[in-house]
């Protein structure tokens, strides 16, 4: 495969209902995309950063900066690279791993494509459906909660995921268990919300059988997350922190978690996610499949990854209408609670250019 060209398209797409974390509330999603042309056909990868850096330090127009000057640039100069080269290609880069991991994506995608193997194959996939979760955003108040569970309950969703912050958790996570009864399966992300001195008011969760806290101090922070799990029965999960294989792995030993939440564009992209995945098989932790309000293009790949074997809790590959009216490849449906795996070459789904450019912020910027 030879690289020609690189192109970045900048979209905006209304989200179905504004998204509230305890980092900020979201009314649409600004997308990147990176498309790859070669020799043998195009690939595509989404870029999952935010349009503002209060996730991660990673932000839109900070992917889109780094991969116009560094990160194409670099594939453009080892054009016949295979995929599998791309993170040594550039590790003179630090950080930007979202950035990083649209790029790889959109390789990966052609490269697969190329070979007539799905994303699915490539990793070493097991199930040919996955069981969903839902990511439900901080409410305005508890009965506007309750009515947005209720709704995603009778969509079929597996597990429900409360997103918290100081001032609105116990009382919020009561309500949902008592709604969802003792059998529903229901974990907290509080997005590096919390302190220290919030360990002891943290421990109430306890009382609702949580399947998991995720991420309540700040990446860094390893230390307040193993003092935590300490106190806690609740499983701690890390998110944010998690930024490689490795990182893991001293998260895991030191007992700061024992789940981990896998998000590719976090660890820099679908290869790392599947290294991250394997070695805490090894050490005996269970991990899910996290999203960032992907499109069909970012959801399909996630939904590929979370069919291999060690990805045993509901992840939060929720249905396209989860998020959008209309989706920019043919939607992903929840069938019983469970999205089916593609099983296409490559990512599986096609983008429907039309809309591509219906939802355009400025024309596509081609590097060769
Ligand atoms: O922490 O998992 C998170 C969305 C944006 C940034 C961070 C997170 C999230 C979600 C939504 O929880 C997951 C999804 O449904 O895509
Ligand atoms: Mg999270």
């Amino acid at each position: 495969m030879r690289v020609e060209s690189v192109e970045l398209h900048r979209i905006a797409m209304p989200l179905v209902r504004p998204f509230e974390t305890s980092f900020g509330r979201q009314t649409a999603r600004d997308i990147l995309l990176v498309r790859v042309r070669t020799d043998v056909g195009d690939g595509w990868g989404e870029c999952v950063a935010m349009a503002d850096p209060v996730y991660s330090s990673e932000y839109v127009s900070g992917a889109e900066a780094v991969l116009r000057d560094y990160l194409i640039p670099a594939v453009l100069r080892t054009p016949d690279a295979p995929v599998e080269a791309f993170g040594s290609l550039v590790s003179f880069v630090i950080g930007h791993r979202m950035a990083k991991a649209a790029l790889e994506t959109a390789l990966l995608d052609a490269q697969l494509r190329s070979t007539s193997t799905s994303f699915a194959t490539y990793f070493g996939a097991v199930r040919d459906e996955v069981d969903c979760g839902v990511s439900v955003g901080i409410a305005a108040d508890i009965d506007s909660l309750l009515d947005e569970v209720s709704g995603y309950v009778a969509e079929g969703y597996r597990r429900i995921k409360l997103k918290i912050k100081p001032g609105r958790d116990i009382e919020p996570v009561r309500a949902v268990r008592e709604l969802l009864g003792p059998e529903g399966l229901l974990q907290v992300d509080a997005n590096t919300a919390y302190t220290a001195a919030d360990i002891d008011h943290l421990r109430q969760l306890d009382a609702f059988d949580l399947l998991l806290i995720e991420q309540p101090f700040v990446e860094e922070d390893i230390a307040t997350h193993i003092a935590l799990a300490a106190a806690i029965e609740t499983p701690v999960c890390l998110d944010e922190s998690i930024l490689n294989a490795e990182v893991a792995i001293d998260a895991i030993e030191r007992r700061a978690t024992s789940i981990i939440n896998i998000k590719a564009g976090r660890v820099g992209g679908y290869l790392e996610a599947v290294r991250v995945h394997d070695v805490c098989a090894e050490l005996g932790v269970p991990v899910w499949c996290g999203g960032m309000l992907e499109t069909g293009v970012g959801r399909a790949a996630n939904v590929a990854l979370a069919a291999m074997e060690n990805f045993t809790l509901p992840g939060d590959t929720s249905g396209s209408s989860r998020y959008f009216a209309e989706d920019l490849t043919e939607p992903f449906e929840l069938h019983d609670g469970r999205l089916t795996v593609p099983t296409g070459p490559g990512s599986g789904v096609t983008v429907r250019e039309e809309l591509l450019a219906a939802w355009a912020l400025r024309p596509p910027l081609t590097l060769s």
